[in-house]
């Protein structure tokens, strides 16, 4: 039987590459995200392309109430969930704290903490019935370093990385693995959304040197979602071969 994985923020960047990924290895999908036309447009293709099962789910994972809801509404047969990808998330904006936009600091805390909580405690009680699982958290780069005018993004991203040690020990008895993958620079949607669709100011993220591709990482979540039983990689950093740090990148190298 084909396993199941469910992916937030599957309708952009690194999501929708990991949807590409593990829907060309078989594996049926429920992907989810904002966007209703992105995410049927992707569920035809999947299914088109490589003849799996894909259901979509079009919530705001800041609600807890609509993803509660979202996955209630599973049918039986796709609550048996093999791997939870808590991918959505983003930055909004860039400066330093004391000219912070508080609505900004709340879509980021309320999306990448706040969200990805919602998701574990919703999912994780289906796979503690079966008394097996994975949740997979996308952290960053921020979650390991904290650079000038990130300083919300880089605290939610170190939250994520605590909150995932933590739930692998209450998770343990349970045979849930749960694991992090922390990428560095990479040419998603992610500056358009984090510089309010400058494309300028986003374009200038990548200038002269290589990032990396959503395939990248999604071919490593793949490595973590697809290893034996026995075996967690519990946490993957992944930089582009030209970046040190946030600020640090060889160009033109
Ligand atoms: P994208 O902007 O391309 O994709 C973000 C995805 O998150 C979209 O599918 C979006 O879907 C979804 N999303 C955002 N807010 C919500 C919400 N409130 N509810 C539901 N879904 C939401 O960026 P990336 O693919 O680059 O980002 C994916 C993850 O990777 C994020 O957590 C980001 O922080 C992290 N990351 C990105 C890096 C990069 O350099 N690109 C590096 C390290 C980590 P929709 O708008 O349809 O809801
Ligand atoms: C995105 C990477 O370095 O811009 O998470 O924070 S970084």
């Amino acid at each position: 039987m084909s396993n199941t994985i469910l992916i937030t923020g599957a309708t952009s960047g690194f999501g929708e590459a990991r949807a590409q990924i593990f829907a060309k290895n078989n594996w049926n999908l429920i992907i989810c995200g904002r966007r209703n036309e992105r995410l049927k447009a992707l569920e035809k293709e999947l299914i088109s392309n490589y003849s799996v099962r894909v259901i979509s789910l079009c919530f705001d994972v800041r609600n807890l109430q609509e993803t509660k809801e979202a996955i209630a509404s599973l049918p039986n047969d796709w609550k048996n969930i093999d791997v939870l990808l808590n991918n959505a998330g983003l930055a909004a904006g860039r400066g330093p704290i004391q000219d912070g936009d508080y609505d900004d600091w709340e879509q980021m805390i309320d999306t990448n903490v706040k969200g990805l909580l919602y998701m574990i405690r919703e999912v994780s009680p289906l796979m503690m019935a079966r008394k097996k699982g994975h949740i997979i958290n996308v952290a960053s780069l921020a979650g390991w370093e904290a650079y000038g005018g990130g300083n919300v993004y880089c605290g939610t991203k170190h939250a994520v990385r605590a909150i995932t040690r933590s739930a692998r020990v209450d998770l343990l008895p349970y045979h849930i693995k749960v694991s992090v993958i922390s990428p560095g620079a990479a040419e998603t949607e992610f500056s358009l959304v984090r510089f309010k669709g400058d494309e300028q100011k986003a374009s200038a993220v990548y200038e002269g040197y290589q990032p990396l591709k959503a395939e990248d990482v999604a071919n490593s979540i793949y490595f973590m979602a697809t290893q034996p039983a026995h075996v967690n990689i519990e946490e993957i950093f992944i930089l582009p071969a030209a970046q040190a740090t946030d600020t640090i990148t060889q160009k033109n190298a």
